[in-house]
């Protein structure tokens, strides 16, 4: 089966045309020649939906631009380190909202969406490779706080590589080239997104800092203050009260903390969540093995182990 074979970027990436099948778990997959539920995009249109090569375009541009940024910037292959194949299902059921990564497969599937625009947006593929990635290395538990540290991972995946792609560098993490720390931005239609990681609980449900009542939420939203610990560690934090950027859990002086970068943030947090993370990583144990991946990276008492302590800290998550 080609799309099982291994052998980097294009050899290891495909976008399918799930046309409308509503058979959502099963692959949309070719073998040989002949394309089963999946169709291939044919020059002239393979579709009747008017914007069917647009949306696998877009599918294309997250997966590759994910699987570079793995390979360029960690030496990462594909979503499980070993350049396994995967694909995109594009058009998946009539009118759906969602993307998702099935762990049978081992793939995605992105809907045409309806209250949203076609999910194949930058952030929404990568945070879907970064399921796979979770998937093929830590497998954290989707419920309680370990799936909302599964789902943090993903935000993270999906802010790295709309900064890596709008970048155009071709290797280099350049946040202010245009990663905008929402989640799904690009594909809502009325300009509000998913998630927001500088403040969480800008969508009303998602808390900006650590709790006992955490373990209880939807995973969406219990990802919160990990995706808020993540941009402390790389953008730093704010004094100015008025600032989303502000945490009152920041304990002693300095009041505002500075950042570390995206790239040595990626660099750190990768390291923990594939290396060091098990299925029921708790916030807690996060916040000890996030600054074990920055000591052995940059030195016990270097300025980015110390950055983690405090990113942590700014989200109630304490030694
Ligand atoms: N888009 C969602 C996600 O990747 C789908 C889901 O909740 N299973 O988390
Ligand atoms: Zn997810």
């Amino acid at each position: 089966d080609p799309l099982r074979a291994k052998g980097g970027r294009f050899g290891a990436l495909a976008v399918t045309n799930a046309d409308h099948g509503t058979k959502a778990g099963e692959p949309f997959v070719n073998s040989g020649n002949t394309w089963g539920d999946g169709k291939q995009y044919l020059a002239g249109g393979s579709t009747t939906d008017a914007n069917g090569q647009t949306a696998a375009v877009n599918a294309m541009w997250g997966l590759a631009s994910t699987y570079d940024m793995l390979k360029n910037v960690l030496g990462w292959l594909s979503m499980d380190g070993q350049d396994s194949a995967t694909y995109i299902a594009a058009h998946v059921n009539t009118a759906y909202d969602n993307a998702y990564y099935s762990d049978t497969c081992k793939c995605m599937f992105i809907g045409d969406g309806s209250t949203f625009n076609s999910l194949g947006a930058l952030d929404v593929v990568g945070h879907e490779m970064g399921h796979g990635v979770t998937d093929a290395t830590s497998r954290l538990v989707y419920m309680g706080e370990s799936g909302g540290l599964n789902e943090s991972s993903s935000d993270i995946t999906g802010e790295v590589v709309e900064a890596y792609a709008r970048a155009g560098k071709g290797g280099a993490l350049v946040p202010a080239a245009g990663n905008d720390w929402m989640i799904g931005k690009d594909i809502s239609k009325s300009g509000t997104p998913l998630r927001y990681m500088i403040r969480p609980s800008r969508d009303r449900s998602s808390p900006d800092a650590w709790s006992t009542r955490l373990r209880r939420l939807d995973v969406h939203y219990s990802s919160g203050p990990n995706n808020r610990m993540f941009y402390f560690l790389a953008q730093g934090s704010s004094a100015d009260p008025a600032s989303d950027a502000h945490s009152t859990f920041l304990t002693g002086t300095p009041r505002a903390m500075s950042g570390i970068g995206l790239d040595k943030a990626w660099r750190i947090w990768f390291d923990a969540a594939t290396t060091r993370f098990t299925s029921s990583t708790d916030y807690k144990e996060a916040r000890a093995k996030v600054l074990a991946a920055a000591e052995e990276l940059y030195g016990k008492e270097s300025r980015e182990a110390v950055a983690v302590q405090r990113a942590y800290a700014a989200v109630n998550v304490g030694a």
